[in-house]
C-alpha cells in the first residue's frame, strides 16, 4: 500500500532536528481503540503537530506517524476541503482507505473532554477518499465541492452504502417509482440517475450550488434538491404520497407476481384493498399471485442478513448432495453488504460439468419431498452460444433458473434475526418463515459475467453495459462481452478481467450500490 511517511510531510531541514516524539510509543496507553488519528502537518507546523500528538496520546488516542490503512480520522487545520483533497491527492491515498476528515477543532474538543467527541460538526468533508482519478474529473477551483465532477457512468463510481445525502436520494427514488408508474421511463430514469449521483458523493449537499457540475442535474432535479434545503421536505414529493393512485400502485405491486399491469387492472375494477383482492372470486390470479398473496405478510418484511445467511446453507446442503463441486454463490444486494433484501439471490455453477442443467431439477425435487418449497417457477435456459449480447441495457438474461419461495426453519436462524421481532402473537405458532429465493445456474465459462450481472445493483448494471456500448464498442450482458471491433467475444474468468476488458478500474461488489 502507498503509505504517506512523516518524512515526505516534513520539510528536511526540520527533519534533521529530530522532530520525532522522544516518548517510546509503548508507554502510552490506548483507551479509546475504535480511533485511530493521523494529523497534517500541512498549514499546521510541525512542532505544533508534535505537541498535539504527544498531547493526543498521553490522553489515551492511538495517534499514528504515517498515514496508514488503519487510520480512521484523519485531523487537519488552517486547511480547506479542497486543498486537504488536493493533497490526498498528491499522495496518492490509496483506494481502501476510509477516513472521516476534521478539522483540528474536533481534536482539541477531545482533549478537552478527555474522551471521543462527536465528530459531526467538525467535518471537512463526509469522507470516502479514494484514488480520485478515477472518480473525479479535472479538478476545476478550488474552494467548492463541485471541484470534483464524478463521472456520468455508476461503473466509474465507487458507492458505498454509506450515502450521505439519503434525504435526497430517497425524494429521488419516491419520484423515480411514481414515474414508474405512470410508465413515463424517460423522467423515471432521470430521478434514478440522479439519486444515484448523490449516493456516491462523499459529503451533504448543503447548498444547491453543491452539485453544479455533477452530471444528469437537470434544472428538476435542483429544484426538488432546493425545496428540500429550504423547507426539510419536498412538496412533489408530499403530493406524490398522499396520491392515491400511487399508494395502490405500491401496494398491489408489493405482492409477488404483480406487476403494473395486473396493478391497474385491480384498480380499473374499484379494488382499494389486499382483503378485496383475495375476496374477489372473479378474479384470476396466476400461481404467482396466489403464493404472494398466500405469504404477503412474510414477504414485505424484508430478509435479513442472518436469514440470507441461513437460506445459504439450505442452498449449499442441498448442492452438494448432489454436485459436490459446485460453486455456491450469494449475490444480489447482500453481497453488496446491504443487511436487508427483498429476496435472497444464488449463483449456481460446477466447474468441468456439461450436466450442470440436471442439478436444479434435483435439488427442486429434493426440496419438493422436504416440504420446503412453497412455490416455484423453474425456467430452462435459452441461451444460444452464437447469439452476440442484448442492446437492451435492461434485458433479462438466458440462464436455467428457479424463482422459489422457501419455508425457512425460524430454528435456523439465529439470534439477530428480524423474524421473532416482528411476529404477532398468531405468528408465534408459526416456526417457519417464507422468503423470497432466487437461483440462477450458468455454465462455468460465463460464470464471471453472471456474477457481475447478479451482483447488481441494478443501475450500475444498466451503466456498465451502456459504458461498453458507447465508450469502447462492445457489448456487455450476463453471458458475454463482444469487441464489435475486433468481431470477437472477450472470455473472462473472473470480474476482474471484465473489468480490465473494459478498461475500467475494479470496483468491488459493496461499492457498487449505485
Ligand atoms: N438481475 C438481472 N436480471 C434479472 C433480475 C436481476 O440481471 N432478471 C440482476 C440485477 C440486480 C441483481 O440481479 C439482483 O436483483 P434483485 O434481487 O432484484 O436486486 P437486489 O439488488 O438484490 O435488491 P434486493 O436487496 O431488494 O433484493
Ligand atoms: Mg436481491
Amino acid at each position: 500500500m502507498n503509505k504517506i511517511r512523516t518524512t515526505d510531510l516534513i520539510p528536511k531541514r526540520k527533519r534533521q532536528k529530530g522532530m520525532q516524539s522522544s516518548v517510546p510509543l509503548s508507554s502510552y496507553q490506548i483507551q479509546f481503540n475504535d480511533i485511530t488519528i493521523f494529523i497534517v502537518e500541512r498549514k499546521m507546523g510541525a512542532s505544533r503537530r508534535m505537541f498535539l500528538m504527544d498531547l493526543a496520546r498521553r490522553k489515551g488516542f492511538r495517534v499514528e506517524n504515517e498515514l496508514s490503512d488503519s487510520v480512521t480520522h484523519v485531523v487537519a487545520e488552517n486547511n480547506s476541503c479542497s486543498e486537504i483533497l488536493k493533497w490526498l491527492q498528491i499522495h496518492q491515498v490509496e483506494s481502501g482507505s476510509r477516513f472521516q476528515l476534521l478539522d483540528a477543532a474536533w481534536l482539541t474538543a477531545c482533549m478537552e473532554a478527555g474522551r471521543p467527541v462527536d465528530s459531526e460538526k467538525y467535518q471537512l468533508l463526509v469522507s470516502q477518499i479514494r484514488k480520485f482519478p478515477t472518480l473525479y474529473l479535472p479538478y476545476r477551483t478550488v474552494g467548492s465541492y463541485s471541484a470534483y465532477a464524478v463521472s456520468q457512468y455508476a461503473c466509474q463510481r465507487r458507492t458505498t452504502l454509506n450515502n450521505y445525502n439519503k434525504k435526497f436520494t430517497d425524494a429521488f427514488e419516491i419520484l423515480a417509482e411514481n414515474y414508474e408508474f405512470r410508465e413515463n421511463k424517460g423522467a423515471c430514469l432521470a430521478f434514478r440517475r440522479a439519486a444515484s449521483v448523490l449516493k456516491c458523493l462523499p459529503f451533504t449537499i448543503v447548498r444547491v450550488n453543491d452539485v453544479e457540475g455533477q452530471p444528469w442535474m437537470g434544472e428538476q432535479i435542483k429544484g426538488v434538491i432546493e425545496d428540500i434545503l429550504e423547507e426539510s421536505e419536498s412538496s412533489r414529493v408530499n403530493d406524490v404520497l398522499n396520491n392515491e393512485n400511487y399508494r395502490l400502485s405500491k401496494l398491489f405491486t408489493s405482492v409477488f407476481g404483480v406487476g403494473l399491469k395486473t396493478s391497474e387492472k385491480w384498480y380499473r375494477m374499484g379494488l382499494r384493498t389486499l382483503e378485496e383482492v383475495k375476496c374477489d372470486a372473479n378474479l384470476k390470479l396466476t400461481r404467482m399471485q396466489r403464493a404472494g398473496l398466500l405469504h404477503y405478510e412474510d414477504l414485505v418484511s424484508c430478509v435479513s442478513k442472518a436469514e440470507a445467511d441461513s437460506a445459504s446453507l439450505v442452498v449449499k446442503d442441498t448442492v452438494w448432495r448432489f454436485s459436490p463441486n459446485a460453486l455456491v454463490t450469494l449475490t444480489g444486494g447482500f453481497r453488496r453488504g446491504k443487511k436487508t433484501g427483498h429476496d435472497v439471490d444464488f449463483l449456481i455453477t460446477v466447474p468441468g460439468s456439461r450436466q450442470e442443467e440436471e442439478l436444479l431439477h434435483l435439488v427442486i425435487d429434493f426440496w419438493k419431498k422436504q416440504g420446503l418449497l412453497l412455490y416455484y417457477d423453474l425456467i430452462e435456459s435459452t441461451f444460444e452460444k452464437t447469439k452476440r449480447p442484448s442492446r437492451n441495457v435492461d434485458a433479462l438474461d438466458h440462464f436455467q433458473k428457479c424463482f422459489a419461495i422457501l419455508k425457512l426453519n425460524k430454528e435456523r436462524v439465529g439470534p439477530g434475526s428480524s423474524i421473532k421481532s416482528v411476529a404477532s402473537a398468531e405468528e408465534e405458532m408459526k416456526d417457519w418463515k417464507a422468503i423470497r429465493v432466487d437461483l440462477v445456474v450458468s455454465p462455468f465459462e460465463q460464470y464471471a459475467y453472471a456474477l457481475l450481472g447478479w451482483t447488481g445493483s441494478r443501475q450500475f448494471e444498466r451503466d456498465l453495459r451502456r459504458y461498453a456500448t458507447h465508450e469502447k464498442k462492445m457489448m456487455l450482458d450476463n453471458h458475454a462481452l463482444y469487441d464489435k471491433t475486433k468481431k470477437m467475444f472477450l472470455n473472462a474468468a473472473s470480474e476482474e478481467e471484465i473489468f480490465a476488458h473494459l478498461g475500467l478500474d475494479y470496483i468491488e461488489p459493496w461499492e457498487r450500490n449505485a
